[in-house]
């Protein structure tokens, strides 16, 4: 099934709006500037362009492609003032990233299960308890799976989360594998009915083989119990990482092949361009995107909006 945006249409686009407000300043507002300052799209104006576009974490080889699409608009007089210019890239942006946005798939029946990855700190605890949470409202019977039991506290806050948002919560000892867990939820959401597993999993950085092959083990038990589960496995990227996104990205997928990306702290950061290049350079379609602590801030990835909510102010 895909889900829906949810809520209140416009609160939610307030927040989104909110929540990019730093790189609507650090980043597109500096093109805006410098574009409409100029009365002439000259060599200048474009290699200035491109540097904002790298210093706003788009990545070299989007904005060189950009770059070089601008260059081939100029040159056939497509575009003719720097007014088009903006109008231009602000239509590519519409074009990259509706052809990456994504949403959250689960079988119409039987138990859904949703694996949560990525490194240290990103948000996957958050993100789970947030889309449990949101999942639930929209009538899904939701169990999740404290499989981070690296971390001492780790199963603690989920459980703490868990009860907020009336989740029941399945954990075992810290130190325990973390298959186990999983192994537990499943067959305890088989036998009591819920339809929808989300598993936390432990932080872990990118470059280590044995915590990798960790992760593919929680697979393989969610599988024999499930056949083609688990059926979304979403990174949890931190937006304020900048550069070194790309490299989680590419070996996460490598390791685990990912069905989808979450996006988070895009508020904190005026480096949010990150998305562009991401969305142009990797076929792992953005699914949520995170733009605050609240739960609301959890939103699913919208292009348009997005792109609107960037611009517009
Ligand atoms: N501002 C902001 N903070 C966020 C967002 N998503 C998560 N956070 C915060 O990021 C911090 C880390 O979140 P966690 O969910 O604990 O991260 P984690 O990936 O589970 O961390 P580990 O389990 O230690 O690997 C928390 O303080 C969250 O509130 C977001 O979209 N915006
Ligand atoms: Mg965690």
């Amino acid at each position: 099934m895909g889900l829906g945006l949810g809520g209140d249409r416009q609160g939610l686009f307030a927040r989104l709006k909110a929540g990019l407000a730093k790189t609507h300043d650090g980043f597109i507002n500096k093109v805006e500037r410098l574009i409409l300052r100029r009365n002439r799209i000259d060599d200048e104006l474009l290699d200035e362009l491109e540097e904002l576009y790298l210093q706003g974490d788009v990545g070299p080889r989007t904005t060189e492609e950009l770059m070089a699409r601008l260059r081939r608009a100029v040159a056939r007089n497509e575009v003719r003032t720097p007014d088009e210019v903006l109008v231009f890239l602000k239509a590519q942006a519409r074009e990259i990233l509706s052809g990456c946005a994504g949403r959250i798939e689960l079988p119409a029946q039987g138990v859904g299960v949703i694996m949560m990855v990525g490194t240290n700190g990103s948000g996957k605890t958050t993100t789970v308890a947030k889309l449990g949470r949101r999942l639930k409202h929209e009538g899904r019977r939701v169990i999740l799976a404290a499989a981070d039991t690296f971390r001492a506290a780790a199963a603690e806050q989920l459980v703490i989360w868990g009860e907020r948002a009336g989740l029941e919560v399945i954990s075992q000892k810290p130190g325990s594998d973390p298959a186990a867990v999983v192994y537990d939820t499943i067959n305890a959401a088989i036998a009591r009915g819920y339809d929808t597993v989300i598993v936390d999993t432990a932080g872990r950085m990118h470059t280590k083989v044995n915590l990798m092959e960790e992760m593919k083990k929680i697979r393989r038990t969610a599988s024999k119990l499930v056949p083609g589960s688990p059926h979304e496995t979403l990174l949890v990227l931190d937006a304020t990482t900048g550069q070194n996104a790309f490299s989680q990205l590419r070996l996460f997928h490598e390791a685990v092949g990912l069905t989808g990306l979450v996006l988070t702290k895009l508020d904190g950061t005026a480096r949010g361009g990150v998305v562009l290049g991401l969305a142009r350079e990797f076929p792992v379609p953005v699914k949520l995107v995170g733009v605050g602590e609240k739960v609301e801030d959890l939103q699913d990835f919208d292009a348009d909006a997005f792109v609107d909510a960037l611009y517009d102010r």
